[in-house]
C-alpha cells in the first residue's frame, strides 16, 4: 500500500516541490494551503491519489476538522511536512510592525503546533510516523532584521528536538530542515509584493532551490527505521559566515 504525506503550504516554493517529489516517488499526497486554485492546479499535475484541503494553519478549529475529515484512504498520515510559514518585513525591532510579528508567530509557531497536535495521535496509533519541520538557518544564526522571524524558527528547532524526546518510544521520527538563502515566493511575501526588492535578494547569486529542499525533506523522511535525522542545515553555495558586527565610535 502506498504511503501518505501531508504537506502544509503546498501552493508555492518548498511545499509545492515537496509534493511533486513525493508524488514522483509513488506516494499519496495531502496538499494544503490557503489558495484553492493553486491546490487544484497541483492536484491535476500529480500522478498518484491526492487530497487537497484549502486550509489556513492559524485556524485551529479548521486544522482539527480537516485532519478529522481525512478520507479513509489518506489516513493514517505517514509523514507530516510542516512547511507553511513566512517572514514579514526586514526592519529593526524598534520599528517593526507588531501585526507582522503576530502573523509570524501565529503561522510559524501556532500553525505548526495545531497541525502537529492534530496529526500525532493517528501516527502513534499506527505505530509509526515522521514529522519534518521547516525551520531555517535564521533559527540559529542571527542577522539584522530577522528578529521575530528567526525567533519563530528557533522555536521550530527546539520543538522538533523536544518532540523527538517525547515520542522516541512511540516510533515517531522528527527532523528539522534549516535552509538558508533559497529562491521561492518567500521574499515577495516578506516585502509585501515588492517584486523588484524580492528579486534583489537573489541577484547575481545561485541560491538554493525548492527542489534542493524537497530532496532533503524526502531523503530525511525515507531513511531506514534505525536512523533519525535530527536536523539538516543547508546554505547556498554562495552563502557563508561573516565576522561579528563591531560598531566603532560608540564610546
Ligand atoms: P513561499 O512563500 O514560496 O511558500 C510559503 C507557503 O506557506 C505557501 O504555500 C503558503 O500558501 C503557505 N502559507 C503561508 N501562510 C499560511 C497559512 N496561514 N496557512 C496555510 N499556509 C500558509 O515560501 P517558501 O517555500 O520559501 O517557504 C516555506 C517554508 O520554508 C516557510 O516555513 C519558510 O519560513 C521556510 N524557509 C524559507 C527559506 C527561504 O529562503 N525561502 C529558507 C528557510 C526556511 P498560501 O499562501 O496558499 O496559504
Ligand atoms: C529564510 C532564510 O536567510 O531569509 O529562512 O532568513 S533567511
Amino acid at each position: 500500500m502506498s504511503k501518505t504525506v501531508f504537506i502544509t503550504g503546498a501552493t508555492s516554493g518548498f511545499g509545492l516541490a515537496t509534493a511533486k517529489r513525493f508524488d514522483a516517488e509513488g506516494w499519496q499526497t495531502v496538499i494544503s494551503g490557503r489558495r484553492t486554485e493553486r491546490l487544484d492546479r497541483l492536484k491535476e499535475e500529480l500522478s498518484n491519489p491526492c487530497h487537497a484541503i484549502t486550509l489556513d494553519v492559524t485556524d485551529k478549529a479548521a486544522v482539527n476538522a480537516a485532519v478529522a475529515a481525512l478520507p479513509a484512504a489518506f489516513a493514517p498520515i505517514d509523514v507530516l511536512v510542516n512547511n507553511a510559514g513566512l517572514a514579514l518585513g526586514l526592519g529593526g525591532a524598534d520599528e517593526a510592525d507588531i501585526e507582522d510579528w503576530e502573523q509570524m508567530v501565529e503561522t510559524n509557531i501556532m500553525g505548526l503546533l495545531y497541525t502537529t497536535r492534530a496529526v500525532l495521535p493517528q501516527m502513534v496509533a499506527n505505530g509509526y510516523g515522521h514529522v519534518v519541520n521547516l525551520g531555517s538557518m535564521a533559527g540559529y544564526w542571527p542577522y539584522p532584521g530577522a528578529n521575530v522571524y528567526g525567533a519563530t524558527k528557533a522555536f521550530v528547532r527546539q520543538f522538533s528536538f523536544n518532540l523527538r524526546a517525547d515520542l522516541v518510544a512511540k516510533n515517531i521520527h522528527v527532523t528539522d530542515i534549516e535552509p538558508g538563502l533559497a529562491e521561492s515566493e518567500f521574499s515577495e511575501v516578506r516585502f509585501k509584493g515588492d517584486k523588484e526588492k524580492a528579486a534583489g535578494v537573489y541577484k547575481d547569486v545561485d541560491p538554493l532551490t525548492p527542489t534542493d529542499i524537497a530532496d532533503a525533506v524526502f531523503w530525511s523522511a525515507t531513511r531506514p527505521k534505525n536512523v533519525n535525522i535530527n536536523r539538516i542545515e543547508m546554505m547556498a553555495g554562495a552563502q557563508a559566515f561573516s565576522p561579528l558586527n563591531v560598531v566603532r565610535g560608540m564610546t
